[in-house]
């Protein structure tokens, strides 16, 4: 009797204790959310169909494609700058082209991105290959970066060369400039890959859904902390390029490319830009290119720049003339010559606050407040000169 009577009181506790465990979860979820943006962002819907493998439309991604991994959370994530918000960020993600082979030397890459910039905003990062990355690959890189990753196959007709090459002539123009000691002037592989980041990275599907790209390439350096984002100062400021190095392209490498982009300009005047960057590409005021280019191994870029009605057809008219093939046309000349005619100068930002490296040049700021680790007089550019010439006074370049 008395142990029925005491069973009678227990089943109130019991459910009890579960119902109050349930309440504080639910108390601590709405805490954190209000608290935490990260947090927030994580816990979303989008990160759930993220986690899914879904896409951010909520659709499977397309079969080529990797899923987005969901995010790694790290000790460091507790880093969050928790002011920020989803109207604060740029619908912006990272852009890198790699092989499998360069895993190592990418995770270095992002490793810095992420210790500078990355680790307080999660901007997400797309992988692209001609080949289909490797589980070791996509382990690795979504194991280091903070925000989501998906990973591309590129399409074949993207990548190869178009079927008006002349597979026989462009083999005896390689041919031509390894004799000549041309940089890969031997490389057919490295062609494509400039074909492909002239014209095509920006069309893959996993873009689709951004409106800025900031690319990264194996083995650079990221010298100082860059406390802001440059998305968002990009978007806010109407900016449609920005660069960090200016060289001068090889001239081997580019005998016709300016006489081809003379074509386009006459057939198209409509396309040019009023006012222009054209005496930063040009001394004497577009008989000849200077060779003037952004390194366009960095480059943070608006994507509907490159998507641009001139842009495309710019590139379409490039591609029709065989030079990705028959010369070594690169991207960042192409992409420097475009943002320079189609462009209005204040569209086009120097980023000289940003410290950077790519093996042999470096831009090293010349202020200190960035608190950067590099040395400000090794640097390749000719600071505030590069800038004035972008407002057309000077043609003058970085130093080669
Ligand atoms: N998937 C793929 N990526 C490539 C290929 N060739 C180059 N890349 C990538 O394209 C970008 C540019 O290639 P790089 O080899 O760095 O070319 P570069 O910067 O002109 O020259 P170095 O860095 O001095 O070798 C890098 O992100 C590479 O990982 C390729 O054949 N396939
Ligand atoms: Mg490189």
């Amino acid at each position: 009797m008395s142990s029925r009577l005491a069973g009678s009181r227990v089943p109130p506790l019991r459910f009890l204790a579960p119902l109050v465990a349930v309440v504080v979860l639910v108390a601590v979820h709405l805490v954190a959310v209000h608290q935490s943006d990260s947090y927030a962002r994580h816990a979303s819907v989008q990160s759930l169909k993220l986690t899914l493998g879904l896409g951010s439309d909520g659709m499977i991604p397309l079969a080529h494609d990797a899923a987005p991994s969901s995010p790694t959370r790290h000790s460091w994530d507790t880093d969050t700058d928790t002011s920020l918000n989803s109207s604060s960020r740029a619908n912006a993600a990272f852009v890198i082209l790699a092989r499998n082979s360069d895993v190592w030397e990418i995770l270095d890459s992002i490793r810095g991105i992420e210790d500078r910039f990355n680790r307080r905003y999660h901007y997400p990062y797309v992988f692209l290959n001609d080949q289909p990355f490797s589980d070791e690959f996509k382990r690795h890189t979504s194991g280091i970066a903070s925000g989501p990753c998906s990973y591309g196959l590129v399409p074949k007709e993207h990548w190869e060369e178009p079927d008006w090459i002349d597979e026989d002539k462009a083999a005896v123009e390689r041919q031509k400039m390894a004799d000549n000691k041309v940089i890969y002037g031997d490389s057919r592989t490295y062609r494509r890959m400039c074909r492909y980041q002239s014209g095509w990275f920006f069309r893959h599907p996993l873009l689709a859904q951004y409106d800025y790209y900031w690319r990264i390439e194996p083995s650079v350096k990221f010298f100082c902390d860059i406390d802001y984002d440059p998305f968002v100062y990009m978007r806010d400021h109407g900016k449609k390029y920005g660069w960090t190095i200016s060289l001068y392209e090889y001239e081997a490498t580019i005998p016709t490319l300016w006489d081809v982009t003379k074509e386009f300009t006459a057939a198209h005047p409509e396309y040019l830009a009023s006012p222009n960057s054209l005496s930063w590409i040009s001394s004497d005021n577009g008989t000849t290119y200077n060779r003037c280019h952004f390194w366009s191994n960095f480059e943070i870029g608006a994507l509907d720049f490159l998507r641009s009605e001139a842009y495309v057809e710019y590139f379409a008219h490039l591609d029709r003339s065989g030079g990705f093939s028959y010369e070594r046309w690169g991207d960042a000349p192409v992409h420097s010559i475009a943002a320079a005619l189609f462009l209005k100068p204040e569209e086009v930002h120097w980023f000289h606050d940003i410290g950077y490296r790519h093996p042999p040049f470096q831009h090293c700021p010349k202020d200190s407040a960035s608190r950067c680790g590099c040395n400000p007089q090794d640097s390749n550019n000719f600071g505030t000169d590069a800038e004035r010439s972008l407002q057309g006074d000077s043609g003058r370049c970085g130093a080669l």
